[in-house]
């Protein structure tokens, strides 16, 4: 059985930015009218085995994150897996999102990182400043490069004298899975 894209988008209860992302090239191969396309947009159904318990408690765990149906949690892992692995090599193109909380009155640490940011200027796409109250500052950059360069420059802002939380997110800048 074929199922379209559209179809498929329809039915989704929830879209995540990676499958809008696969839907969407698989979209456009669809229109493209290459050879091979339908093996390419096509969906295969496969039969999992798994223990009655851990089925159980992973129903509970998609359900608490808001899925309504297990292919699409499945879909979501299996993607997530793929995309982590691949962004582990030093030299895959990623995408980095790094969330500092700070103190911005300690002494010189706003100069501070904003001279880190200057000397890393090719490597950041954007980034967001928001007053969090009297004290802390929130900074959300977004980072491209190579694996190694990202985690590099994250660990760094991260490790800055008086940024009180840093979390570095990755995922693939390439072909989503
Ligand atoms: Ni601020």
């Amino acid at each position: 059985m074929q199922a379209s894209p559209r179809g498929a988008l329809a039915a989704g209860a929830r879209l995540s930015y990676a499958e809008f992302a696969m839907r969407a090239r698989t979209d456009k191969r669809s229109r493209s009218g290459e050879p091979g396309d339908s093996k390419a947009g096509g969906l295969s159904r496969i039969g999992v085995a798994i223990d009655s318990d851990l089925l159980e408690k992973f129903d509970r765990l998609i359900r608490h994150r808001g899925y309504t149906n297990r292919s699409e949690a499945f879909r979501d892992l299996i993607r997530a897996e793929l995309v982590e692995q691949a962004a582990d090599a030093p030299d895959s193109p990623v995408v980095g999102t790094v969330t500092l909380v700070y103190d911005h009155n300690v002494r010189l640490l706003n100069e501070k990182l904003v001279d880190l940011q200057h000397e890393h200027y090719d490597h950041i796409l954007s980034t967001l400043h928001i007053h969090l109250d009297h004290d802390h500052c929130l900074e959300v950059l977004v980072l491209r490069g190579a694996s190694r360069t990202v985690r590099q420059i994250a660990d760094i802002l991260i490790a800055t004298k008086g940024v009180k939380i840093g979390r570095l997110t990755i995922t693939a800048a390439g072909a989503m899975p």
